[in-house]
Protein backbone atom coordinates (compact mmCIF):
# COMPACT_ATOMS: atom_id res chain seq x y z
CA UNK A 1 0.00 0.00 0.00
CA UNK A 2 2.82 2.44 0.81
CA UNK A 3 4.22 1.55 -2.36
CA UNK A 4 1.02 2.76 -3.85
CA UNK A 5 1.21 6.03 -2.58
CA UNK A 6 4.43 6.80 -3.67
CA UNK A 7 3.42 5.86 -7.38
CA UNK A 8 0.52 8.20 -6.46
CA UNK A 9 2.09 10.79 -5.51
CA UNK A 10 5.28 10.66 -7.97
CA UNK A 11 2.56 10.55 -11.07
CA UNK A 12 0.42 13.95 -9.60
CA UNK A 13 3.70 15.22 -9.37
CA UNK A 14 4.79 14.87 -12.68
CA UNK A 15 7.58 12.92 -11.75
CA UNK A 16 9.30 10.12 -13.94
CA UNK A 17 6.73 6.85 -12.48
CA UNK A 18 8.86 4.32 -14.71
CA UNK A 19 11.18 4.01 -10.98
CA UNK A 20 8.60 2.02 -9.59
CA UNK A 21 8.06 -1.18 -10.12
CA UNK A 22 5.15 -1.75 -12.07
CA UNK A 23 4.64 -5.72 -10.88
CA UNK A 24 3.99 -4.10 -7.69
CA UNK A 25 0.34 -3.68 -8.69
CA UNK A 26 -1.12 -7.45 -8.77
CA UNK A 27 -4.91 -6.48 -9.86
CA UNK A 28 -3.89 -5.48 -13.72
CA UNK A 29 -0.69 -6.00 -16.20
CA UNK A 30 1.51 -3.26 -17.13
CA UNK A 31 0.12 -2.24 -20.83
CA UNK A 32 -0.65 0.77 -22.61
CA UNK A 33 -4.83 1.53 -22.06
CA UNK A 34 -4.18 1.98 -18.31
CA UNK A 35 -3.20 4.92 -17.12
CA UNK A 36 -0.81 4.66 -13.68
CA UNK A 37 -3.93 6.39 -12.08
CA UNK A 38 -6.39 3.79 -13.54
CA UNK A 39 -4.47 1.09 -12.52
CA UNK A 40 -3.75 2.34 -9.18
CA UNK A 41 -7.82 3.03 -9.08
CA UNK A 42 -8.65 -0.82 -9.59
CA UNK A 43 -6.13 -1.79 -7.30
CA UNK A 44 -7.15 0.22 -4.45
CA UNK A 45 -11.18 -0.15 -5.27
CA UNK A 46 -11.84 -2.90 -7.13
CA UNK A 47 -13.39 -1.29 -9.98
CA UNK A 48 -12.73 0.81 -13.09
CA UNK A 49 -15.86 2.66 -14.72
CA UNK A 50 -15.40 3.92 -18.48
CA UNK A 51 -17.61 6.69 -19.57
CA UNK A 52 -19.12 5.62 -23.49
CA UNK A 53 -17.49 2.35 -24.08
CA UNK A 54 -20.73 1.26 -25.99
CA UNK A 55 -21.81 2.92 -28.74
CA UNK A 56 -25.59 3.44 -28.90
CA UNK A 57 -26.10 1.88 -31.88
CA UNK A 58 -24.75 -1.14 -30.58
CA UNK A 59 -27.23 -1.26 -27.62
CA UNK A 60 -29.93 -0.54 -29.50
CA UNK A 61 -28.96 -3.55 -31.46
CA UNK A 62 -28.79 -5.66 -28.10
CA UNK A 63 -32.33 -4.29 -27.44
CA UNK A 64 -33.84 -5.36 -30.51
CA UNK A 65 -32.13 -9.13 -29.75
CA UNK A 66 -33.69 -9.10 -26.81
CA UNK A 67 -36.69 -8.36 -27.54
CA UNK A 68 -37.16 -11.21 -30.13
CA UNK A 69 -36.21 -13.60 -27.72
CA UNK A 70 -39.10 -11.75 -25.55
CA UNK A 71 -41.38 -12.47 -28.18
CA UNK A 72 -40.11 -16.28 -28.65
CA UNK A 73 -39.37 -15.35 -32.60
CA UNK A 74 -35.51 -17.01 -31.94
CA UNK A 75 -34.74 -20.15 -29.95
CA UNK A 76 -31.36 -20.08 -28.20
CA UNK A 77 -29.90 -23.42 -27.52
CA UNK A 78 -28.35 -23.36 -24.14
CA UNK A 79 -30.36 -19.67 -23.14
CA UNK A 80 -31.49 -19.71 -19.50
CA UNK A 81 -34.38 -17.14 -18.88
CA UNK A 82 -35.17 -16.18 -15.58
CA UNK A 83 -38.24 -14.67 -13.73
CA UNK A 84 -38.76 -11.88 -11.02
CA UNK A 85 -40.15 -14.11 -8.34
CA UNK A 86 -42.70 -12.25 -7.11
CA UNK A 87 -44.40 -11.92 -10.58
CA UNK A 88 -43.24 -15.86 -12.49
CA UNK A 89 -46.29 -16.87 -11.49
CA UNK A 90 -49.02 -14.17 -13.04
CA UNK A 91 -50.51 -14.04 -16.26
CA UNK A 92 -48.03 -14.84 -18.73
CA UNK A 93 -47.40 -12.68 -21.89
CA UNK A 94 -44.30 -13.06 -24.05
CA UNK A 95 -42.71 -10.20 -24.41
CA UNK A 96 -40.15 -8.15 -21.81
CA UNK A 97 -42.25 -7.75 -18.81
CA UNK A 98 -42.20 -11.28 -18.21
CA UNK A 99 -37.90 -11.89 -18.23
CA UNK A 100 -35.96 -10.59 -15.74
CA UNK A 101 -32.66 -11.63 -17.12
CA UNK A 102 -31.10 -13.52 -19.80
CA UNK A 103 -28.59 -15.51 -18.62
CA UNK A 104 -25.83 -17.86 -21.41
CA UNK A 105 -26.72 -16.25 -24.55
CA UNK A 106 -23.24 -17.29 -26.13
CA UNK A 107 -25.05 -18.79 -29.12
CA UNK A 108 -27.37 -16.08 -30.09
CA UNK A 109 -24.92 -14.06 -32.45
CA UNK A 110 -26.34 -10.55 -31.63
CA UNK A 111 -25.82 -10.65 -27.97
CA UNK A 112 -22.74 -12.53 -28.10
CA UNK A 113 -21.15 -9.68 -30.03
CA UNK A 114 -21.31 -7.72 -26.68
CA UNK A 115 -18.59 -10.16 -25.84
CA UNK A 116 -16.28 -9.48 -28.71
CA UNK A 117 -16.04 -5.85 -28.75
CA UNK A 118 -12.65 -4.76 -29.73
CA UNK A 119 -12.91 -1.95 -26.81
CA UNK A 120 -14.11 -3.92 -24.33
CA UNK A 121 -11.42 -6.70 -25.25
CA UNK A 122 -8.89 -4.27 -24.87
CA UNK A 123 -9.74 -3.17 -21.50
CA UNK A 124 -10.23 -7.34 -20.36
CA UNK A 125 -6.68 -8.07 -21.44
CA UNK A 126 -5.32 -5.66 -18.73
CA UNK A 127 -6.46 -8.03 -16.04
CA UNK A 128 -6.84 -11.26 -17.87
CA UNK A 129 -3.91 -11.00 -20.10
CA UNK A 130 -3.86 -12.05 -23.56
CA UNK A 131 -5.77 -15.84 -23.73
CA UNK A 132 -9.36 -14.67 -22.88
CA UNK A 133 -12.80 -16.49 -22.31
CA UNK A 134 -16.14 -15.22 -21.89
CA UNK A 135 -17.19 -17.30 -19.42
CA UNK A 136 -20.48 -16.09 -18.66
CA UNK A 137 -23.12 -13.41 -20.20
CA UNK A 138 -26.00 -11.99 -18.39
CA UNK A 139 -29.16 -9.44 -19.91
CA UNK A 140 -30.33 -7.97 -16.88
CA UNK A 141 -33.77 -6.77 -17.10
CA UNK A 142 -34.35 -5.40 -13.58
CA UNK A 143 -38.12 -5.00 -13.44
CA UNK A 144 -39.87 -2.43 -11.89
CA UNK A 145 -40.16 -3.68 -8.21
CA UNK A 146 -43.55 -5.16 -6.97
CA UNK A 147 -43.55 -3.76 -3.76
CA UNK A 148 -41.68 -7.03 -2.67
CA UNK A 149 -38.30 -5.69 -3.08
CA UNK A 150 -37.60 -8.92 -5.05
CA UNK A 151 -36.22 -6.73 -7.79
CA UNK A 152 -33.05 -6.03 -5.33
CA UNK A 153 -30.01 -8.11 -6.14
CA UNK A 154 -28.31 -8.82 -2.75
CA UNK A 155 -24.69 -7.75 -1.86
CA UNK A 156 -22.47 -10.80 -3.14
CA UNK A 157 -18.86 -11.75 -4.77
CA UNK A 158 -19.60 -13.52 -8.38
CA UNK A 159 -16.36 -15.20 -7.49
CA UNK A 160 -19.00 -17.69 -5.32
CA UNK A 161 -20.08 -18.96 -8.59
CA UNK A 162 -16.92 -19.55 -10.36
CA UNK A 163 -14.61 -22.89 -9.80
CA UNK A 164 -11.69 -21.56 -11.24
CA UNK A 165 -8.82 -19.40 -10.04
CA UNK A 166 -6.82 -17.45 -9.83
CA UNK A 167 -9.34 -14.98 -8.86
CA UNK A 168 -7.10 -11.88 -10.03
CA UNK A 169 -7.24 -12.90 -13.77
CA UNK A 170 -11.19 -12.63 -13.51
CA UNK A 171 -12.80 -9.71 -14.46
CA UNK A 172 -16.82 -8.91 -15.09
CA UNK A 173 -17.63 -6.13 -17.90
CA UNK A 174 -21.14 -4.33 -17.30
CA UNK A 175 -22.43 -1.75 -19.05
CA UNK A 176 -25.71 0.32 -18.93
CA UNK A 177 -27.94 0.03 -21.74
CA UNK A 178 -29.89 2.60 -20.53
CA UNK A 179 -29.01 6.00 -17.75
CA UNK A 180 -28.93 4.13 -14.89
CA UNK A 181 -29.42 5.75 -11.45
CA UNK A 182 -30.56 5.35 -7.92
CA UNK A 183 -34.20 5.17 -8.78
CA UNK A 184 -33.88 2.20 -11.03
CA UNK A 185 -31.61 -0.27 -9.33
CA UNK A 186 -28.00 0.60 -10.01
CA UNK A 187 -25.30 -1.31 -9.15
CA UNK A 188 -23.71 -0.27 -5.72
CA UNK A 189 -20.25 -1.19 -4.59
CA UNK A 190 -17.70 -1.64 -1.55
CA UNK A 191 -14.95 -0.43 -2.47
CA UNK A 192 -11.48 -2.14 -1.36
CA UNK A 193 -13.84 -5.41 -0.67
CA UNK A 194 -11.98 -7.40 -3.42
CA UNK A 195 -8.66 -7.39 -0.99
CA UNK A 196 -10.48 -9.66 1.48
CA UNK A 197 -11.32 -13.88 0.73
CA UNK A 198 -14.51 -15.45 -0.68
CA UNK A 199 -17.24 -15.26 2.02
CA UNK A 200 -19.63 -17.60 2.44
CA UNK A 201 -22.99 -16.94 0.64
CA UNK A 202 -26.35 -18.25 0.32
CA UNK A 203 -30.07 -17.03 0.12
CA UNK A 204 -30.91 -13.72 2.07
CA UNK A 205 -33.83 -14.60 4.32
CA UNK A 206 -36.20 -11.71 2.61
CA UNK A 207 -39.98 -11.71 3.50
CA UNK A 208 -41.14 -11.08 -0.52
CA UNK A 209 -39.06 -13.77 -1.28
CA UNK A 210 -35.55 -13.93 -3.41
CA UNK A 211 -35.16 -14.72 -7.04
CA UNK A 212 -33.26 -18.37 -8.27
CA UNK A 213 -29.48 -18.24 -7.54
CA UNK A 214 -29.50 -15.21 -6.14
CA UNK A 215 -27.08 -15.85 -3.02
CA UNK A 216 -25.48 -13.00 -0.94
CA UNK A 217 -23.42 -12.62 1.46
CA UNK A 218 -23.99 -14.18 4.93
CA UNK A 219 -21.94 -10.98 6.63
CA UNK A 220 -20.29 -7.80 5.40
CA UNK A 221 -19.76 -4.90 7.19
CA UNK A 222 -22.83 -2.98 7.39
CA UNK A 223 -20.22 0.59 7.94
CA UNK A 224 -18.31 -0.12 4.67
CA UNK A 225 -18.58 2.94 2.65
CA UNK A 226 -21.17 1.92 -0.66
CA UNK A 227 -20.59 3.79 -3.95
CA UNK A 228 -23.35 3.73 -5.89
CA UNK A 229 -22.64 3.80 -9.71
CA UNK A 230 -25.05 6.17 -12.11
CA UNK A 231 -24.34 5.23 -15.32
CA UNK A 232 -25.25 6.26 -18.95
CA UNK A 233 -26.20 4.82 -21.55
CA UNK A 234 -23.21 2.44 -23.27
CA UNK A 235 -20.69 3.38 -19.82
CA UNK A 236 -19.07 0.18 -18.73
CA UNK A 237 -17.93 -1.27 -15.22
CA UNK A 238 -15.15 -3.68 -14.96
CA UNK A 239 -14.80 -5.34 -11.48
CA UNK A 240 -13.04 -7.77 -9.61
CA UNK A 241 -14.63 -10.92 -8.88
CA UNK A 242 -14.48 -10.72 -5.06
CA UNK A 243 -15.82 -6.90 -4.91
CA UNK A 244 -18.79 -7.33 -3.02
CA UNK A 245 -21.77 -5.54 -4.95
CA UNK A 246 -25.22 -5.99 -5.83
CA UNK A 247 -27.78 -3.57 -6.87
CA UNK A 248 -31.14 -1.32 -5.17
CA UNK A 249 -35.16 -2.08 -6.18
CA UNK A 250 -36.22 -0.48 -9.35
CA UNK A 251 -38.70 2.04 -8.70
CA UNK A 252 -39.49 3.28 -11.77
CA UNK A 253 -42.28 2.30 -14.11
CA UNK A 254 -39.43 0.82 -16.62
CA UNK A 255 -37.06 -2.29 -17.04
CA UNK A 256 -33.74 -1.45 -15.97
CA UNK A 257 -31.08 -2.99 -18.67
CA UNK A 258 -27.66 -3.94 -18.76
CA UNK A 259 -25.14 -6.24 -20.37
CA UNK A 260 -22.51 -8.25 -18.64
CA UNK A 261 -19.91 -10.72 -19.64
CA UNK A 262 -17.41 -12.20 -17.35
CA UNK A 263 -14.58 -12.96 -18.76
CA UNK A 264 -11.32 -15.28 -17.82
CA UNK A 265 -7.84 -16.12 -18.64
CA UNK A 266 -7.65 -19.30 -20.74
CA UNK A 267 -4.68 -19.57 -18.09
CA UNK A 268 -6.82 -20.41 -15.59
CA UNK A 269 -7.44 -23.88 -13.80
CA UNK A 270 -10.82 -25.59 -12.39
CA UNK A 271 -10.71 -26.35 -8.70
CA UNK A 272 -12.84 -28.55 -6.73
CA UNK A 273 -15.33 -26.99 -5.02
CA UNK A 274 -16.41 -29.78 -2.49
CA UNK A 275 -15.54 -28.98 1.20
CA UNK A 276 -15.50 -25.14 0.29
CA UNK A 277 -17.83 -22.06 0.98
CA UNK A 278 -18.94 -22.62 -2.84
CA UNK A 279 -20.33 -26.07 -2.06
CA UNK A 280 -23.68 -25.04 -2.11
CA UNK A 281 -23.70 -22.79 -5.08
CA UNK A 282 -21.84 -26.56 -6.81
CA UNK A 283 -24.61 -28.60 -5.86
CA UNK A 284 -27.22 -26.45 -6.78
CA UNK A 285 -25.70 -25.67 -10.13
CA UNK A 286 -25.12 -29.24 -10.88
CA UNK A 287 -28.71 -30.50 -9.59
CA UNK A 288 -30.25 -27.42 -12.48
CA UNK A 289 -28.26 -28.87 -15.06
CA UNK A 290 -28.62 -31.87 -14.53
CA UNK A 291 -32.73 -31.81 -14.78
CA UNK A 292 -32.29 -29.57 -18.28
CA UNK A 293 -30.26 -31.90 -19.73
CA UNK A 294 -31.38 -35.29 -18.39
CA UNK A 295 -28.08 -36.36 -17.08
CA UNK A 296 -26.53 -36.86 -13.57
CA UNK A 297 -23.10 -37.33 -14.36
CA UNK A 298 -22.17 -33.56 -14.87
CA UNK A 299 -19.66 -31.73 -12.76
CA UNK A 300 -19.62 -27.89 -11.75
CA UNK A 301 -16.55 -27.68 -13.71
CA UNK A 302 -18.49 -29.00 -16.65
CA UNK A 303 -21.10 -26.78 -16.73
CA UNK A 304 -18.47 -24.09 -17.00
CA UNK A 305 -16.43 -25.74 -19.34
CA UNK A 306 -19.15 -26.12 -21.62
CA UNK A 307 -20.50 -22.43 -21.77
CA UNK A 308 -17.12 -20.77 -22.01
CA UNK A 309 -16.35 -19.47 -25.30
CA UNK A 310 -12.58 -18.19 -26.27
CA UNK A 311 -13.15 -14.49 -27.75
CA UNK A 312 -9.10 -13.71 -27.63
CA UNK A 313 -5.55 -15.57 -28.02
CA UNK A 314 -5.29 -19.79 -27.40
CA UNK A 315 -7.77 -21.81 -25.17
CA UNK A 316 -5.13 -22.87 -23.41
CA UNK A 317 -6.66 -24.56 -20.37
CA UNK A 318 -10.07 -23.35 -19.38
O1 LIG B 1 -27.50 -5.91 -12.70
C1 LIG B 1 -27.70 -6.09 -11.51
O2 LIG B 1 -28.67 -5.63 -10.95
C2 LIG B 1 -26.73 -6.90 -10.67
C3 LIG B 1 -26.22 -8.03 -11.44
C4 LIG B 1 -25.27 -8.88 -10.67
O3 LIG B 1 -24.56 -8.42 -9.82
C5 LIG B 1 -25.19 -10.28 -10.97
O4 LIG B 1 -26.06 -10.80 -11.69
O5 LIG B 1 -24.25 -10.94 -10.46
Amino acid sequence: MALIHCIKQASTSGQNVTYYQPQALRYSFDNDLLSTEQRISYEEDGFLLIKGLVSGEDIDRFRVAFERICRREVQVPGLVVMRDVSIAKSEFVPNQKAISKLQDFQEEPELFRYCNLPQILNYVECFTGPNIMAMHTMLINKPPDTGNKTSRHPMHQDLHYFPFRPADRIVCSWTAMEKIHRQNGCLVVLPGSHHGTLKEHDYPEWEGGVNKMYHGVRDHDPNHPRVHLEMDKGDTVFFHPLLIHGSGMNQTQGFRKAISCHYASADCYYIDVRGTTQENIGQEVKEIAARKYAVNDVTFEDTWAVRGRLVQGDRTNL
